[in-house]
């Protein structure tokens, strides 16, 4: 079979022979890249997966048991939207692009790649975890995410070959080549170079981190380029998934704790072999402070260009009445000898922050049911979001020390209470010690509640995995 067949796409690849010529050449050190960075084990065996075949309802959740090296990465664009307009900046209201506008290519392949590369870093991030699944039904949802970043990685390389020519070929390949947490040739993005050794992590990362992808997403939604607006749209699709895994994950291992704190005299999850909530609120600490340096700085000119020039959006810009934003202000904190103060921000330098802001909220309502779950079992505790300053390493707050509460400290109490506050060696190793293989179907790791159902109306006991 010819490569553009195997490939599900609605851009009309058949048709197209550059493209399809240049994504022959790549897609075989894709497949390099997979099995090499990809998932360590499982790699022959049956995966019960989704993959998307059409952009229509049905045709985007097909649900059968795959090899993941067979999966079908494929191509898809969002319906295109009759006679589009750029929707915000300087050229509010104009016909959006169909190709490339010459001043703002640099820009523009940029932002593409700085998308593009967080999705293979992250499935290099999750390598390891399929080691220790806590279920078979965990185990599956892993590798979803997985082959779904992959495809988000091939959705950002379609637009490099098909827009960019031979440049956007180089990058394309320097996509591959590059390997998260790498001394000599790391990741782009903060995050996205740390380790995910754990399930704890992972799950933290799939709620925090991922949801930034979808807040860039959604800002990339709203692009003027009308190729990025439309594959972005389409990503956002499977997004959704991959936070469903994130929020009910962490949210099964909160009820598991509860649960392990009635059993114990002390109230103490960690005697009882789980995972005790002070824990998993560093952990909620770590990922969502790293996860808010994802959106760049507070006040940023190039946040301010890329409004302007209409390559980024707000969220929702259509919920706004003034869409290109030069009037108007944003009030945040700025650090003044140490402490923080009110200022004014014109509103395009502080497009970062809108869309952080947009983040947290989203954030705070996922928090809020794991805080239900806390109630309902009749323990004593609430999960909390730290303060946006909190161990930023990005943005006018790094350099600075904050508590929690985004209260101003010294290097001395943030040292001193950093144990407290961030997963220490031996939160982690204690983590580390509770992730032992769980893959009989039906059965749960100690540490994690089930879900609530299982996938794709099958029972929560269903083979997800089927060794070869
Ligand atoms: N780490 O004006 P500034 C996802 C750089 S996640 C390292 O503050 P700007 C996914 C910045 O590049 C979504 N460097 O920020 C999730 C700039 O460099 P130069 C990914 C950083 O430009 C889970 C300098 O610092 N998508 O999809 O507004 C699994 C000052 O820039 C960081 C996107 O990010 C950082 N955290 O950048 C799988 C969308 N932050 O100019 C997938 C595309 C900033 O000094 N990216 N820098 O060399 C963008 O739109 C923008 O680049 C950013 C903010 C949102 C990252
Ligand atoms: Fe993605
Ligand atoms: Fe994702």
């Amino acid at each position: 079979m010819q490569l553009f067949e195997k490939i599900p796409n609605n851009v009309n690849l058949s048709q197209n022979k550059q493209l399809v010529r240049a994504l022959e050449k790549w897609q075989p050190n894709y497949l390099k890249w997979w099995k090499e960075a990809g998932p360590s084990d499982f790699q022959e065996d049956l995966i019960y997966l989704r993959t998307a075949i059409s952009v229509d309802s049905a045709g985007w959740a097909q649900f059968d048991y795959v090899k993941m090296p067979d999966y079908r990465w494929g191509i898809f664009l969002a319906p295109p939207e009759h006679s589009r307009q750029i929707p915000s900046g300087d050229l509010y209201g104009k016909p959006a692009w169909q190709e490339v506008p010459g001043e703002h290519r640099n820009a523009l392949r940029r932002v593409i790649v700085t998308q593009g590369d967080t999705e293979p870093a992250s499935v290099e991030q999750q390598r390891l975890l399929s080691n220790s699944a806590p279920s078979m039904y965990d185990c599956r949802n892993l590798f979803q995410v997985n082959v779904e970043e992959g495809r988000h990685l091939w959705a950002m390389v379609y637009l490099l070959h098909c827009y960019f020519g031979r440049d956007g070929r180089e990058e394309a390949e320097a996509l591959l080549a590059r390997r998260s947490g790498d001394q000599d040739r790391p990741r782009i993005l903060s995050t996205f170079n740390e380790p995910i050794e754990d399930w704890l992590s992972f799950f933290m990362f799939t709620m925090f981190t991922d949801r930034d992808g979808k807040y860039q997403l959604l800002a990339l939604a709203q692009s003027g380029f009308d190729p990025l607006s439309r594959t972005t749209r389409f990503m956002l699709t499977e997004e959704a998934h991959h936070m469903f895994v994130g929020e009910t994950g962490v949210g099964r291992v909160v009820k598991r704790a509860c649960e392990l704190m009635k059993q114990d005299v002390n109230e103490d999850a960690r005697a009882q072999g789980g995972i005790d909530l002070p824990t998993l609120q560093k952990y909620v600490n770590f990922w969502y402070s790293s996860s808010l340096d994802l959106f760049g700085g507070e006040i940023s000119s190039n946040a301010a260009d890329y409004f302007a020039s209409g390559l980024k959006g707000r969220d929702r810009e259509e919920s706004y009445s003034d869409h290109v934003a030069l009037v108007g202000t944003y009030e945040m904190k700025v650090m003044d000898n140490g402490v923080p103060v009110s200022r004014e921000i014109p509103l395009r330098n502080a497009m970062n922050e809108v869309l952080r802001d947009e983040y947290i909220r989203d954030n705070e309502r996922g928090v809020a049911r794991w805080n239900k779950t806390i109630r309902e079992s009749g323990v004593s505790f609430e999960i909390k979001l730290p303060d946006r300053k909190f161990n930023r390493k990005m943005g006018i707050y790094s350099g600075y020390f904050f508590d929690p509460g985004g209260r101003p400290i010294t290097e001395a109490e943030f040292v001193a209470c950093r144990g407290e506050w961030l997963p220490s060696e031996a939160d982690r190793a204690h983590v580390m010690n509770l992730m032992q293989p769980v893959l009989e179907p039906g059965k749960m790791a100690h540490w994690i509640a089930p879900p609530l159902r299982g996938i794709h109306g099958k029972p929560i006991e269903f083979e997800y995995v089927r060794r070869a």
